[in-house]
């Protein structure tokens, strides 16, 4: 150990951090938090919504765009996506091009699977920090439901889980939704994770993931909220400045795996952790959610632990957003504050919802 090594301080020196998931790693430089900002401000999104929209292509009973008409659904709905990014039908694997001289240089694999959009419920104007534990348990049913009955086709290796929440993260719609796409390669990022997790277990003989929870929860400082069955905790490793990670006590490879209770406990963590979140800058937080479990290709990936993460771009306030740029972008990922700051913060927040508060204030 050299000298610099024994003064080091985690929240003073910049530093690198491994994503022991993935192989990546984030650059931390803890001593810039006080920097100034005079960049772009985000509008804050206007807040109040009608339960029912009478232009929204995801409210029930209405006609989407691409010509279909919605149920009047009175739970969740799932639909084909009609803009869909991938096609159950056509060609699928090695496609050689016409540049014979060159094939290692223009590789290409045609793909094919479906894409799904998922309403999470009927009403226009909720987010999962304000649907009740009931209603969300249903969205738990229906993610392990489709899991299941699109990753058992042959075709299908993978169902890539997720939401896009807020006008900020892309999403095209206020309405509560989120999406499925099922195909035959596994994406880039669970395939990452898939040669970290069965590489450690490899080594160790237990699961990356179960041991990693393991020395969160003796750690204890980047833990955020727990209940009997699962925990969320800011990883060590963490990118986004209140990235979230959300883990299952118990060895479990796929969310269809989940028991009742199990499941009964998830949706009450969601509603807590999204919660917390809205309260942080007392906005409808947006962010990227998603959720990984073990490839569908049949194989023994017993080495797979199931996890969901939160990719929230909000920095400071409601609105200055972190952007993924320059030295992030020609580099790698960098973050001011620490993940155990991160935490901290999130451990702070109320888990009453800012919106119901506010409402009891002015009635
Ligand atoms: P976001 O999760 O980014 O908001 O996307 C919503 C999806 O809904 C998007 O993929 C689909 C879009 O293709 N969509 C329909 O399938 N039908 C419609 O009528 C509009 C939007
Ligand atoms: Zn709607």
């Amino acid at each position: 150990m050299t000298e610099a090594a024994h003064s080091f301080e985690p929240t003073e020196h910049p530093h690198r951090r491994r994503n022991a998931l993935t192989g990546d790693w984030v650059l931390v430089s803890p001593h810039r938090t006080k920097r100034p900002w005079q960049g772009q401000v985000e509008k804050a999104a206007v807040e109040k919504l009608p339960a029912y929209d009478p232009k929204c292509y995801l409210c029930p009973g209405n006609a989407r765009a691409g010509g279909n008409q919605n149920p009047a659904y009175t739970s969740t709905f799932v639909f084909d996506n009609d803009f869909a990014a991938l096609l159950p039908d056509g060609p699928r694997g090695p496609v050689r091009l016409p540049h014979p001289a060159h094939d290692d240089l223009f590789v290409t694999e045609a793909e094919t699977g479906t894409c799904r959009v998922l309403c999470f419920s009927p009403r226009h104007d909720l987010t999962l920090a304000e649907m009740d534990v009931a209603a969300i348990r249903c969205v738990v049913d229906v993610w392990a439901s489709q899991i299941e009955e699109l990753g058992a086709r042959e075709s299908i290796n993978y169902v890539q889980v997720f939401e896009n929440r807020g006008a900020i993260m892309g999403s095209s719609n206020p309405h509560p939704h989120g999406q499925i796409w099922a195909n035959y390669t596994v994406p880039l990022v669970p395939a990452k994770e898939d040669v970290q997790q069965q590489a450690y277990y490899a080594a160790h003989g237990t699961p990356l993931l179960v041991d990693y929870l393991a020395a969160e929860s003796a750690a204890g400082d980047r833990i955020v909220i727990e209940n009997e069955h699962w925990v969320v905790l800011v990883p060590y490793w963490a990118v986004w400045p209140f990235e979230v990670m959300l883990l299952p006590r118990r060895h479990v490879a796929a969310l269809p795996d989940l028991t009742g209770s199990e499941r009964e406990g998830l949706a009450s963590i969601l509603k807590r952790i999204t919660t917390r979140y809205d309260n942080l800058f007392e906005t409808s937080f947006p962010y990227s959610m998603g959720w990984h479990g073990q490839p569908t290709d049949g194989l023994d990936h017993s080495y797979w632990q199931l996890h969901a993460h939160f990719y929230p771009p909000l920095l400071r306030s409601a609105t200055v957003k972190k952007f993924m740029v320059g030295y992030e972008m020609l580099g790698m990922p960098q973050r001011d504050i620490t993940a155990e700051q991160a935490a901290s913060r999130l451990r702070e927040m109320s888990e009453r919802h800012y919106k119901e508060i506010k409402e009891k204030i002015d009635n």
